[in-house]
């Protein structure tokens, strides 16, 4: 069974890779697991079909036959458990490298996320200036 994801027919990046999917097809390239991607537009993530994958109405979704998975986190550590090559060996090496899959999502990724969303959705109101800072010390603590 050919595992799928489901990717932005249009990614707000114009196409460069910057999306959620990324993080994904870096996993299964590292592994060697052939996969295929569904395009989806920003139309059908609000649909059934796509509701039934992802309880958020987001991409990515990982499909490998009966099996439906959606948040990044998830989807790396399921395919890291069960393929070699991307957690060690050792069982502490193991526990650390799932410590940072955690830091990564839960205390690095907010806080850029908020930066990026400041300058790019917010920058042109008049209180940005002042509000950046804030949003930038996240990052830095
Ligand atoms: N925590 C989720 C975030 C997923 C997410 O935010 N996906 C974005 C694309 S990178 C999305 O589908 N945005 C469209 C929307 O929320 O309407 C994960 O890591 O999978």
């Amino acid at each position: 069974m050919t595992i799928i994801i489901t990717a932005f027919e249009r990614s707000p990046d114009g196409g460069k890779g910057l999306a959620r999917d990324t993080r994904l097809r870096w996993a299964l390239e590292e592994v060697g697991l052939p996969y295929e991607v569904r395009l989806v537009s920003f139309r059908a993530l609000k649909e059934p079909a796509h509701l039934r994958l992802h309880p958020f109405c987001q991409i990515p979704t990982y499909e490998d036959g009966d099996l439906v998975l959606f948040e990044t986190g998830a989807i790396v550590f399921h395919v890291a458990q069960r393929h070699a090559g991307l957690f060690p060996d050792d069982a502490n090496a193991r526990a650390r490298a799932i410590s940072w899959m955690f830091a990564a999502l839960s205390s690095v990724e907010p806080p850029i996320l908020e930066l990026a969303n400041a300058r790019l959705l917010e920058g042109d109101k008049p209180w940005a200036k002042h509000r950046l800072p804030c949003r930038a010390h996240a990052l830095q603590t």
